[in-house]
């Protein structure tokens, strides 16, 4: 459930954590779906690691989620991650990507940003995309937890972010079945797994105002299969429609 405390700690530190929104049982069959995209994906030669993106493939990245599997058309439109999208978005949101990164040992942290400002040049001055982040192991800073900057939600030009931030970041830490929602202005990065054999599974729902470019093209990304089991409103935020990622004009209809 997102409670007034969630909603709080959204707004005074740029994020907050909702536990047990997975059972346990469906956490791993989830995992066991994302471990199958990633081989999947590299069959159709959508490549897993990025060269320049992480500093080694250790960090395995799926894209394209949605048309690897229902299940991830599932949790992009779970009703609790609707519910803080509504909240910190206003009704007028999109889904602008849905991706993994499973973090292996050994992986590196990749460069710091904020996800709004991969989208959207500077001032930052609302929170206009936000991160649903699915855990589907428990995340610690051991094992390559995604690290933060306390504060940098308030950041509203690069010029804002210190010189040290890399030593000033901290761990978020969740159990296997949480969501941590990261509002689009808080600056992170993904830890270094320094573990010798446990693996950090997170999915990354990002979402954002419509007037903001999707980082994917759904058009392209979806197969014809996948789009044809959408429901329209899903088929509006994935911007499949002619208007699409503009909010629709009185009038005219979709
Ligand atoms: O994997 C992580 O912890 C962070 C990933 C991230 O920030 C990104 O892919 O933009």
């Amino acid at each position: 459930m997102f409670t007034e405390d969630h909603k709080a700690s959204l707004k005074q530190h740029g994020y907050c954590v909702i536990e047990d929104v997975l059972e346990p049982l469906k956490t791993a069959d989830v995992r066991r779906c994302l471990v199958e995209a990633a081989a999947e994906s590299e069959r159709r030669g959508v490549p897993t690691y990025i060269e320049g993106l992480d500093p080694n493939p250790n960090n395995v990245r799926v894209f394209n989620l949605l048309d690897l599997d229902p299940v991830f058309v599932e949790l992009i439109s779970h009703p609790l991650a609707l519910d803080i999208a509504r909240y910190l978005l206003d009704d007028d949101f999109i889904i602008s990507n849905f991706t993994a990164n499973i973090a292996k040992p050994g992986s590196g942290s990749m460069l710091i940003h904020s996800d709004l400002a991969a989208v959207l040049p500077e001032p930052w001055h609302a929170p206009w995309s936000l991160n649903v982040i699915w855990c589907l192991d428990d995340v610690r800073g051991e094992n390559g937890a995604t690290l933060f900057m306390p504060g940098s939600h308030h950041y509203v030009r690069i010029s804002d972010v210190p010189t040290d931030i890399a030593e000033q970041m901290v761990p978020f830490e969740a159990k296997a079945g949480s969501i941590v929602a990261m509002e689009g202005r808080l600056w992170h990065t993904s830890g270094i797994n320094q573990t010798r054999g446990e693996e950090r599974a997170l999915l990354f729902g990002y979402y954002s105002r419509s007037f903001i470019r999707p980082q994917w093209n759904f058009n392209v990304g979806l197969s014809e299969a996948t789009k044809s089991k959408l429901s329209p409103q899903m088929r509006h935020w994935l911007g499949l429609e002619l208007t699409a990622n503009v909010k629709p004009l009185a009038g005219i209809t979709e």
